[in-house]
Formats: structure tokens, C-alpha cells, sequence
């Protein structure tokens, strides 16, 4: 099923792409909930976590190097940053293509504030 993201990797919608490869882009969330806001996402449209299978594990692997390499690139490696993972309507998940969110730029809040 096509997402917004999907139209994002088609470039049937405009982003501001930080990073891409054969399986994966980066882009700046339109929302920032931090000055460092960029989402994660796979070129495979896998709708939610939940939905990965095993065989897509190397793709995972790579999606949270594709995170760090973002981060460092953002200069927040050192000084830190948060990865999050919406899934399934109690998370808040908006867009059923699964991402990581890379937050960072700031102290972040706690988890529960
Ligand atoms: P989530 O709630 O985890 O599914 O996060 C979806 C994020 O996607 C949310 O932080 C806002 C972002 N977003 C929604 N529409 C667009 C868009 O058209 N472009 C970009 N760059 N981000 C979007």
C-alpha cells in the first residue's frame, strides 16, 4: 500500500533529503520536535514494526546505521541523540511505512514527560 513516504522515495512529493542509499533515505520531518528531526525510513514499504519478518533484518541493521550516520553528520553524535519507533495506533503512529525518528540538538525531555 503507497504512503506519503512512498511519494517522498518516488519524489512524487518534495523532502529535504540528508541522505540516501540503495535501501534506504533520510529526510527532515516537517513537524521538528527537535532542531535535529529527521526521519528514517527503507525503500521497502514495510507498514509497522510489527509487520517486519525476519528476512529483514539486515534492512533494520542497516536503517539504525543509516540513523548514526545521519546523527553524525547533524554534528549531535557526541553531544547525544534519541531514536524513536512509533508503532500501531497507541504510539501515535501517523504514516504506516515504518521509520526511525533521529532527535537531537538539545537536552531532550524524558521519555514520560
Ligand atoms: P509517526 O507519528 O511516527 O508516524 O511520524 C510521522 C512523521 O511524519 C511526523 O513526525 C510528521 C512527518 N510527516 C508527515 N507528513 C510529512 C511530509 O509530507 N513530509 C515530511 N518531511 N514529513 C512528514
Amino acid at each position: 500500500m503507497d504512503t506519503l513516504f512512498t511519494k517522498i522515495i518516488d519524489r512524487e512529493i518534495p523532502a529535504d533529503i540528508v541522505y540516501e542509499d540503495e535501501d534506504v533515505l533520510a529526510f527532515k520531518d516537517i513537524r521538528p520536535q527537535a532542531p535535529v528531526h529527521v526521519l528514517v525510513i527503507p525503500k521497502k514499504p514495510i507498514p509497522t514494526l510489527d509487520a517486519a519478518e525476519p528476512e529483514d533484518a539486515l534492512l533494520l541493521g542497516k536503517l539504525m546505521l543509516a540513523a548514526q550516520r545521519v546523527a553524525r553528520d547533524a554534528g549531535v553524535a557526541e553531544s547525544g541523540y534519541r531514536l524513536i519507533n512509533n508503532c500501531n495506533p497507541d504510539s501515535g503512529q501517523e504514516v504506516y511505512h515504518v521509520h526511525l525518528h533521529v532527535l537531537g540538538g538539545e537536552k531532550l525531555g524524558p521519555l514520560n514527560a
